[in-house]
């Protein structure tokens, strides 16, 4: 067992870490500062913090046996998949008495099943995994995030994710339909049902989807598969302001209804952004333009032939002035061009300075409001940020990110406090518009103060008694969510 050299454990410590490594051998069993670093920080680096140690189990029984020495020793889980969630949820606290469990040797696909268009895997496996075990059958699973080469499938059970593809196929609350859980006590939950109807009292899954590893830690699901397209059209088009993005949007649901896959918006602030720190991304588009939208439509069958259908309409629209410019992807790799340029905003947003992005979503109907709003209240009382907006407005659901140059804020604690200030006044137009603070990413570390500022007090009364149902003694991620 290595030991962490700069802090001895207690001698009851010493004796938990040998009974994990008695369940999962010395080489899962990680407790040195530098084996357990990339454990401690979130994806973004805003928070860190400290463990007993990591454990990494290859499968239920052994994460099964792990919680159950967590459980009588009174020592507190911190479940970690990919680590790529935005709200610092698999990062523990800075006490150091937490354990974190990751997931990440439990990457199997366990069935797969054609006829009943369903994959049965372990919640270590990678988004991207899931995806290609699927399209191997010729089938699609249509959860799609720009981490998705990175996140597990845990990760996204417990976030309840959302990304790209949520106006076709749902979130992922929609794709799951069966769940195995290791509880708080140490026992295995089996609910890994394949059924389509299961009208049998309440359906305990859709606790633990959106729980955030505060409930117990997904160990496997059970997912829905659909037909993989048969033929695609992806557009990327110039926009003079949001409102006609909404309109644009209304137009193609008229004419193409079901095959509209994807809708999504970006500001040019931040399309500039990307183009300007991913030097390898070309913009398909003749010049610049206010918005931007991102669109695909996708059909199972090639009765019709997409791309044209929507190159004319996107001509129509063009020629009634409602649209300033439009290109459609003629192969794989255009499509590919315009979807990096979509995914790359996580990523040039960090590297372009001191930056505090939100996760709201509003009636669909009301997102002109809600960027107008926000950009006007940066402006004149954060002159010195710049605002970016993308996301996915065929949901409600739009990131604002307040972008400060970076020098501004060399001290954390200031930055925390300014970033709160921001967030006060995005909530402020989000709940004036009856919008939610969290529509994909969840609560975490981050977002739990303006949980319980804004969510209804009832809501919130039987979240705290469903929590210790669960988990009575408080040991599953505390300090998330709740
Ligand atoms: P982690 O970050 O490891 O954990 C997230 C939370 O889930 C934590 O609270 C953790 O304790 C819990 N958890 C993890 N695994 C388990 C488990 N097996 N059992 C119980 N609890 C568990 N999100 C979106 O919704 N839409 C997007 O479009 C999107 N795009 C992204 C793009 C980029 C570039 C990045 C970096 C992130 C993006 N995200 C997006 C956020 C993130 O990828 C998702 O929240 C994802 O679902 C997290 O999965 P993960 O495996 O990384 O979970
Ligand atoms: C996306 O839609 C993700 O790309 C991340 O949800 C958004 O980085 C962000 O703010
Ligand atoms: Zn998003």
């Amino acid at each position: 067992m290595s030991q962490n050299p700069s802090h001895r454990h207690a001698p009851e410590g010493d004796l938990v870490l040998t009974a994990f490594e008695g369940v999962v051998g010395a080489a899962n069993l990680l407790a040195t500062v530098g084996d357990m670093a990339r454990y401690l920080v979130d994806a973004r680096g805003r928070y860190r913090g400290a463990a007993l140690c990591v454990v990494r189990p290859a499968n239920t029984a052994e994460v099964a046996a792990t919680v159950a020495i967590c459980a009588r020793a009174g020592i507190a889980i911190v479940p970690q998949g990919g680590n790529t969630g935005m709200c610092g949820g698999a990062t523990p606290g800075a006490q150091g008495r937490s354990v974190v469990i990751s997931l990440e040797r439990m990457r199997s696909i366990r069935e797969v099943d054609p006829a009943n268009s369903t994959i049965t895997v372990d919640a270590g496996c990678p988004l991207a995994a899931v995806q290609e075990a699927a399209s191997e059958i010729g089938k699609l699973f249509p959860l799609s995030l720009g981490s998705e080469g990175t996140c597990q499938i845990g990760g996204n059970i417990a976030t309840n994710a959302g990304g790209t593809a949520v106006l076709r196929y749902g979130p992922m609350r929609d794709l799951v339909m069966g769940i195995e859980a290791v509880l708080p006590d140490g026992r295995i939950w089996n609910g890994l049902r394949g059924l389509r109807k299961d009208n049998t009292g309440y359906d305990l899954k859709h606790l633990f989807i959106g729980s955030e590893g505060t409930l117990g830690i997904v160990t496997g699901a059970v997912l829905k598969l659909f037909s993989q397209p048969a033929a695609s059209a992806v557009a990327l088009v110039a926009l003079p302001d949001v409102g006609a993005a909404l309109a644009l949007l209304e137009r193609i649901r008229c004419e193409f209804g079901e095959r509209v896959t994807t809708f999504e918006v970006m500001s040019d602030s931040e399309y500039q952004l990307v183009l300007a720190l991913r030097t390898e991304l070309r913009s398909p588009l003749a010049g610049q333009a206010p918005w931007y939208a991102f669109i695909e439509l996708t059909d199972a069958i090639e009765a019709l032939d997409l791309r044209t259908a929507l190159a004319e309409t996107l001509g129509e629209v063009m020629e009634a002035g409602g649209i300033n410019d439009a290109t459609l992807a003629e192969s794989g790799a255009q499509a590919e061009n315009i979807w990096h340029i979509r995914h790359s905003v996580t990523e040039a947003n960090l590297k372009a300075g001191a930056a505090v992005s939100h996760d709201t979503s509003v009636p669909v109907s009301r997102v002109p409001e809600f960027v107008a709003g926000v950009e006007d209240g940066i402006r004149t009382r954060f002159p010195d940020a710049k605002s970016y907006f993308v996301g996915h407005i065929g949901d409600g659901n739009i990131h604002a990110i307040a972008i400060f140059p970076r020098e501004k804020f060399l001290d954390p604690q200031r930055f925390s406090e300014v970033a709160g200030e921001v967030n006060a006044l995005v909530d402020e137009v989000t709940v004036s518009l009856g919008g939610s603070v969290s529509a994909e990413h969840g609560i975490g570390r981050s977002n739990r103060a303006r949980l319980q500022r804004h969510k209804d007090p009832i809501e919130l009364e039987f979240m705290r008694q469903i929590k210790r149902v669960f988990d009575p003694a408080g040991l599953m991620n505390p300090g998330i969510l709740l």
